[in-house]
């Protein structure tokens, strides 16, 4: 069994698609062990998106993970990080593939909807960052 973290982006909420997304994981038979609706803090956001501060692109980002609520879940399953990965898709929406959640409700490599941990170190820390 695998942990993953899952967070449903502003985008996702203020469009009405949370419990969409949330059901689609559901569905495919992941349990839901912890969820909460926040607002991420731009120092939340630092720690979070630690990889890419720094990058041209992450002003925009923090921009945006901060513009509104968010709801972290976290997932638990057999192979829950790759199970949740595909389910959501590439990053950018526009060439995401459909039945994923980005190919299906997302048109921006940036307001992708959903996050989704990528690797088991990637999951351990942000469940801790989210669910300390
Ligand atoms: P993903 O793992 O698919 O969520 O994507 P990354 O970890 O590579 O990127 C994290 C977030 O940064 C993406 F969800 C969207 C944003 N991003 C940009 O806004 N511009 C880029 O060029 C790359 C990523």
């Amino acid at each position: 069994m695998q942990k993953t973290l899952i967070l449903c982006k502003p985008d996702a909420v203020s469009r009405g698609l949370s419990g969409e997304i949330i059901s689609r994981f559901e569905k495919k038979g992941l349990k839901i062990t912890a969820l909460k609706m926040l607002r991420v803090t731009p120092e939340l956001a630092k720690k979070h998106y630690a990889e890419h501060v720094g990058k041209e692109f992450y002003p925009s980002l923090e921009e945006y993970i901060t513009s509104g609520d968010v709801i972290a879940a976290v997932l638990e399953g057999p192979e829950a990080i790759s199970v949740v990965r595909l389910l959501v898709g590439p990053t950018n929406g526009i060439v995401a593939p459909a039945g994923t959640i980005r190919g299906d409700y997302s048109l921006s490599n940036q307001l992708n909807l959903v996050h989704a941990s990528d690797s088991p170190a990637s999951a351990e820390r942000e469940i801790t960052v989210f669910f300390s």
